[in-house]
């Protein structure tokens, strides 16, 4: 039985590279909702309405346990999906804990979505720190939509990305966290903009080992050996995809 992994367009697939880096003879299924991408900006009952959607496809090809490889989708429909269904399902957060603990400037950033920054899960974690550091939060409008274009490194990403980290480092931030599934794939340029001790932590390997302790708690590792089984769907650009990954895989169109 396979792995889903779902998110609402190819930023997800930075937890895939995570997840099957970690459990490689796990065969996984990743889904790309890119074609209702982003989710940010919905309200919360149309994030719900999208992620049981994406969880009933990954149903039908019998996943174990699903992946919600999406801040914005974990911080607002985890609780609805955990109660509705009865796999496992693991959920993404923005990764301030560590980022708090570990400050020295006393003052970090955190780029996500507005649906996860105005979320009340994210407001929760947040108040359990902001007392004794600056937690600077800034919503990252646009990026995912110049993410599912393609444009890593493009003039209008360099440009946004300047003004979002504009108010950070005026406060001297040294860690930012990247809390959108999306932004890993932004570290090159981001260390480029960003001054040299400023760290960049997300929270893709957390999800990671978190997903092989769920697996052996409810004992579902995969005891096979043989190679693992990779599929890729998206309703978007299949090529943008595929662009992204670290191996040679089809990616398959849905509509
Ligand atoms: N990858 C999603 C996340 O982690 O929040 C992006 C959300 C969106 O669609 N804007």
């Amino acid at each position: 039985q396979p792995i889903g992994i779902f998110d609402s367009g190819i930023g997800g697939t930075s937890i895939w590279k995570e997840i099957h880096a970690l459990l490689p003879h796990e065969n996984t299924i990743y889904l790309a909702d890119s074609k209702n991408a982003p989710y940010g900006p919905k309200g919360k009952q149309a994030i719900i309405d999208l992620s049981v959607k994406n969880t009933e496809f990954l149903l039908k090809q019998n996943c174990k346990l699903i992946v919600v490889a999406c801040n914005t989708a974990t911080t607002n429909a985890i609780d609805f999906l955990r109660s509705h269904y009865k796999i496992p399902f693991i959920g993404i957060e923005p990764a301030i804990k560590p980022a708090a603990l570990q400050t020295k400037t006393k003052a970090i950033g955190i780029l996500a979505t507005k649906g996860t920054l105005t979320s009340a899960l994210f407001s929760k974690t947040s108040s359990l720190f902001a007392y004794n550091i600056k937690v600077i939060e800034q919503i990252g409008n646009g990026i995912v939509e110049l993410i599912e274009n393609g444009e890593l490194y493009s003039d209008a990403m360099k440009t946004l990305l300047k003004t979002y980290l504009k108010p950070m480092l005026d406060t001297n931030i040294d860690y930012l966290v990247l809390g959108c599934t999306h932004y890993p794939y932004l570290i090159p340029l981001l260390a480029e903009l960003l001054p040299k001790h400023v760290k960049i932590i997300d929270s893709g390997e957390a999800v990671a080992r978190q997903t092989k302790a769920i697996l052996e708690q409810h004992n579902l590792l995969n005891k096979n050996s043989a190679s693992a089984k990779i599929s890729f769907y998206t309703n978007g650009n299949p090529a943008i995809l595929k662009s992204l990954l670290t191996i040679d895989s089809t990616v398959k169109t849905l509509p």
